[in-house]
This record gives structure tokens, C-alpha cells and sequence, in this order.
């Protein structure tokens, strides 16, 4: 569990005010022997719009019986291209590199990513390559040594560790930078947030059958945005404390197969923790995991290329020597 402490010299952004400090490095230098570090303040409007959005979003299910059957497909639509920019785009493409894609296929995840709202694909990218470096130590975003809350919720809540951001400084991040989408998607994050997260999903309904703009905003809009976010920090939380450790026992990540098939495929996280190069994120190629459908699919079109995988071989030889015994 964290305890946090009392937070009076905190600001709603959850920046630490200790008395007399002008700068930052004054601000560093005496919360050094404060009871209260700056990584330790609440970030309260975070916390205030993580409350709104999970409200809007148990009021959304009320709303679903009366929606038209095409705004649940254009919702569930929609929750697909989310986790696409997530998981075929932030995660195996940019932070991973574990495959090539072409310039239109890098437009379209960039787009599906602002429309999962997750922070730019530079800041996720940097966020989870420390992840996975400094794995479940104070210089991972969302240690989950810190508990379940902190790892799923929680590390929104508060300010960085001084380690996530010392260490991860020492990590490159040179081809983000050299990417022109990932590049442009962070110039224009905010607006293209507005547009992929809010309006085209609210609008779409509306302008072509019809749909109320309440029950388009809140199921396609909020309660996808919710669902999505909670999905995805299932993995940082559940899959890194529930499950069996087929390839490497030693570590926390774990095979779990609720979050597999929430994740579309991103549940095979003692897998993906000792390989994560590999495109798949799974020993199993296409089983469960439509992710890999779609790379795949964008190899057939020539629109990606250069998949890395780990050879039988290779996998067979760490699970003798690393694995838990199971399957
Ligand atoms: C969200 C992200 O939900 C979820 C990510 C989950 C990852 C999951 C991984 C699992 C893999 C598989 C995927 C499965 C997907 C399935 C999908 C199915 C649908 N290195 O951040 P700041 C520096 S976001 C180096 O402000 P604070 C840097 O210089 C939800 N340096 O720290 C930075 O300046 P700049 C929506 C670093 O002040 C400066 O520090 N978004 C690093 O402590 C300050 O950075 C939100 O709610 C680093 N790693 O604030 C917003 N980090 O800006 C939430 C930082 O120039 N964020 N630096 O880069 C915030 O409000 C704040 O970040 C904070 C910390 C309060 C959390
Ligand atoms: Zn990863
Ligand atoms: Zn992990």
C-alpha cells in the first residue's frame, strides 16, 4: 500500500511548495529532508477526473438498452482501433521496435492512438521501455511492488519517483524523436485528442443514424475510453501478479488469460517480459491474440514487415532453465 502523507504544501497539479523554495532545484533540495517528497503529492485533478470519467461511465451502462444496435457496434468499433494504437502501435511498434511498418500504417496507429488517450506515443513509449529496463523497482512508472492499486490506478495519481525520471533519462529514445508521426502526434496531441477521443466517436452515431448526442457521447466516448483504460492497466497490475510464470519464474510478469482476451493478446506477460522483442507478445503466434492477426494482416498488404520472433528452440531451452514447470 502507499501512504500518503498529509498533502498542505501540495497544489491541485500535486506540485510540492516547500517554504522559501524559488525554483525547482531549491524545491528538490529541501524536500530531500521533507517528510513530504514531490513524488509522494497527490495529483487531485487526476484523481478528480479518474472519479468523473468511472461515474460517466457506470451512468453509460443505464443508457445501453436504449441506444441503436449500430452505436453498440460503432462503440465496440471503436474500442478495437483504441486498443490497436495501443497494442500493435505504442506498444509493439515504438516502444518494442519488434516489427516495420510503412509510413501509412505509422498514420493510422498514430490516430488510433490519440483516440485511446493514453498520453503521446513518445511519452508512453519512454514510460514503458523504463518499465521494462527498470522493471518493478521506483524507477518503473507503475511498479506493481507498490501494490495492485498503484499499479493499475494509482501511479496516475501521484507524482513520479525520482528514479523514473533520473533512470529514464539514460534511456534512448533517439528513433522516437526521428519518427515524424511520433513527432507530429505529440505537437498536436491535445487537439488530435479532442477529435479521435471525443468528437468523431460522439458525432459518427448522430450524423449517420441518427443517434442521440447523450447516448453517442457516453457509450462511444466515455464508456470506451473507460473500459479501454481499465484493460489496459490490467496489464501493469493483474498480469503482473495473478497467473503462471512458464518462462521465468524469477520475475513478477505473468501468463494471464482474463487480460489476454480483454488486452486483444497482451496477456501473455511472463512471455512478453523474457521476450520482449517479439512481435507476437506470445509464444502461440495467432491463438488469442488478434493483435498479431493484425500485424500480420499488415505484412500480407505490404504495409509492415521485419517481424521478430523467438525461435522454438530458444524458447524451449529458457523454459527448462527459467520456467515454473507449467504450460
Ligand atoms: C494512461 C497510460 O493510462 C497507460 C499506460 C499503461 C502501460 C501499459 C503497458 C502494458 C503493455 C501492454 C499494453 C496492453 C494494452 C491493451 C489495450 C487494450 C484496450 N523517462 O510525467 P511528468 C521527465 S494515461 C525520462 O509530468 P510528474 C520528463 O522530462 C491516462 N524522463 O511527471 C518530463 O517532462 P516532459 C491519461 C521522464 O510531474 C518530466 O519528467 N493520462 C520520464 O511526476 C515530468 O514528467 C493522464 O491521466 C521517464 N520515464 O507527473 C495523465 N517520465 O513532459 C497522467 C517523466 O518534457 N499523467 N520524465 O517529457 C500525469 O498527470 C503525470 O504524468 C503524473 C506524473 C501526475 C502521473
Ligand atoms: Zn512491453
Ligand atoms: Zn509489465
Amino acid at each position: 500500500m502507499v501512504a500518503f502523507p498529509d498533502n498542505e504544501r501540495c497544489d491541485i497539479a500535486g506540485r510540492y511548495e516547500p517554504e522559501g523554495a524559488e525554483n525547482h532545484e531549491e524545491t528538490e533540495a529541501k524536500s530531500k529532508d521533507a517528510t513530504k517528497p514531490p513524488s509522494r503529492c497527490i495529483v487531485w485533478r487526476n484523481v478528480i477526473l479518474m472519479f468523473l470519467l468511472h461515474t460517466g461511465a457506470l451512468y453509460a451502462i443505464i443508457l445501453i438498452p436504449k441506444a441503436h444496435p449500430f452505436t453498440w457496434i460503432w462503440s465496440y468499433t471503436c474500442f478495437i482501433v483504441t486498443a490497436l494504437g495501443i497494442t500493435a502501435g505504442a506498444h509493439r511498434l515504438w516502444s518494442h521496435r519488434s516489427y516495420r511498418a510503412k509510413l501509412p500504417l505509422r498514420i493510422f496507429l498514430a490516430v488510433a492512438n490519440s483516440m485511446a488517450f493514453q498520453n503521446d506515443i513518445f511519452e508512453w513509449s519512454r514510460d514503458h521501455r523504463a518499465h521494462h529496463k527498470y522493471s518493478e523497482t521506483d524507477a518503473d512508472p507503475h511498479n506493481a511492488v507498490r501494490g495492485f492499486f498503484f499499479a493499475h490506478i494509482g501511479w496516475l495519481f501521484v507524482r513520479k519517483h525520482k528514479d523514473v525520471i533520473e533512470k529514464g533519462k539514460r534511456l534512448d529514445v533517439s528513433d522516437l524523436l526521428a519518427d515524424p508521426v511520433v513527432v507530429f502526434q505529440r505537437k498536436y496531441y491535445r487537439t488530435s485528442v479532442v477529435v479521435m477521443c471525443f468528437l468523431l466517436p460522439t458525432l459518427v452515431p448522430w450524423y449517420f443514424w441518427g443517434e442521440s448526442i447523450w447516448i453517442s457521447y457516453f457509450l462511444a466516448s466515455i464508456l470506451r475510453y473507460t473500459i479501454s483504460l481499465n484493460v489496459t492497466w490490467l496489464v501493469n497490475s493483474a498480469a503482473h501478479m495473478y497467473g503462471n510464470r512458464p518462462y521465468d519464474r524469477n520475475i513478477n510478469p505473468r501468463e494471464n488469460r482474463f487480460v489476454t482476451f480483454g488486452a486483444i493478446g497482451e496477456g501473455f506477460h511472463n512471455f512478453h517480459h523474457t521476450f520482449p522483442f517479439d512481435y507476437s507478445a506470445s509464444e502461440f503466434g495467432l491463438r488469442w491474440n488478434p493483435t498479431t492477426c493484425f500485424i500480420d494482416l499488415m505484412c500480407w498488404l505490404g504495409l509492415a514487415g521485419n517481424r521478430k520472433k523467438a525461435t522454438p528452440e530458444m524458447i524451449k531451452a529458457r523454459k527448462l532453465r527459467t520456467g515454473d514447470g507449467s504450460v
